[in-house]
């Protein structure tokens, strides 16, 4: 009913605000025998951590993972798997001002209005904060689906503000590019530009939004339910339920809308598919192509630059954010993105499993 759990067989469970203590997830369901260890966790949280440019949030949280259960001589041992991670680096007095008031843009109200009541030192829960969790659960999910089917999740920024990665259509992303610069930009030659960009941003004390895409490959076909449960669905669900996300497009997307259907059917070859519109996913359930999903994050809403509010007696009042915040949220999004497919596709090929593991491969199955 309160929606902090996440999955059917894989359920994920986050807690924690911004502020507090620490945050923590509980995973269940998740299967024996994955290896794992605390360390396992320090490349994709550093990768969605804050500090780690001067291009994202200055805050510098550890973030170092501790196993409270679920894992014995560093194997998952099939029960609940409690992690918990220490905020160390909170700065609440930047929230004072805060205090009365609610920012444009951002849950501040919503949060009021639903529980007449919030914490408002940071984003409280709405933060991206929580997002850690979403990254540390998805690296056994990944781990799991890396060794088991040789699929792999990864995430790239596909456009900043107006500026867009130079690319030609159709061209291979290089993910070691992607994975050498701060932006998780595809095209290495663009980033001293986007530097500007963002310095010019953060000068001016205000933020811009990104579109960040997502490929998971490998992916057997088979996995996805219907009609409900269609891995569509579910992705755009988990994709939309991260901070700042307003849009979700799964393969060509909204460009559909133009396409004939000549054009947008992806026809189906002995050697393979000849194209990939459909973003691997047909009817809910993967075709065994390249499962592809975007998503556009509006910009971060906590920004220098003074806007009109109200305050709790209903007065009109200025604010400005203090506070380390991201002038543009998408670049930290990149990881998170990846997490909400993993944890998506492991429920899935878990549900699959368990539904139909006796039907094995079926022909003929297109490359
Ligand atoms: C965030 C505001 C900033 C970010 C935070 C997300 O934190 P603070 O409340 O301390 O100003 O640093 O991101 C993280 C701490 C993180 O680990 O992602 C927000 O309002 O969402």
């Amino acid at each position: 009913m309160s929606s902090n759990s996440f999955g059917k067989l894989f359920t994920v469970t986050t807690f924690g605000e911004s502020h507090g203590p620490a945050i923590g997830c509980v995973i269940d369901g998740c299967p024996p025998g994955i290896a794992i260890a605390p360390q396992d966790f320090a490349h994709d949280l550093s990768r969605r951590a804050t500090g780690k440019s001067r291009f994202t949030s200055q805050r510098h949280e550890a973030d170092e993972v501790e196993i409270l259960s679920g894992v014995y001589e560093n194997k998952t041992t099939g029960t609940p798997i409690a992690l918990l991670i220490r905020n160390t680096d909170a700065r609440s007095k930047d929230y004072d001002e805060l205090l009365d008031t609610f920012r444009p843009g951002h849950a501040d109200y919503t949060y009021w209005q639903k529980y007449g009541i919030r914490d408002p030192r940071g984003g409280g829960r709405a933060s991206a904060r929580e997002t850690t969790m979403r990254v540390a659960a998805a690296v056994i999910a990944k781990k799991w689906l890396r060794e088991k089917f040789g699929v792999q999740v990864r995430g790239y920024l596909a456009q900043i503000g107006d500026v867009m990665p130079d690319l030609s259509k159709g061209a291979v992303i290089d993910f070691d590019i992607v994975e050498s610069n701060a932006f998780f930009w595809p095209v290495a030659a663009q980033v001293p530009r986007l530097e500007k960009y963002i310095d010019a941003l953060r000068k001016d004390g205000d933020s811009v939004g990104a579109r960040v895409d997502v490929v998971a490959s490998n992916v057997p076909p088979g996995w996805g339910e219907p009609v409900y449960g269609k891995l569509d669905a579910e992705l755009a669900s988990a994709l939309m339920s991260i901070n700042a996300v307003k849009g979700v497009e799964i393969g060509a997307g909204f460009a559909s809308v133009s396409q004939r259907g000549s054009e947008h059917r992806d026809e189906l070859r002995s050697d393979g598919f000849a194209s990939n519109h459909a973003g691997g996913i047909l009817g809910g359930i993967t075709s065994g192509q390249d499962v592809l999903a975007s998503i556009a994050l509006k910009p971060t809403s906590s920004i220098l630059k003074p806007g009109r509010s109200v305050n709790l007696a209903g007065e009109q009042v200025e604010v400005r954010s203090k506070g380390r915040h991201d002038p543009c949220v998408g670049i930290r999004a990149v990881p998170i993105a990846e997490a909400m497919v993993a944890l998506v596709l492991i429920d899935q090929a878990l549900r699959h499993r368990a539904q139909c593991g006796d039907v094995g491969e079926v022909k003929p199955r297109i490359a």
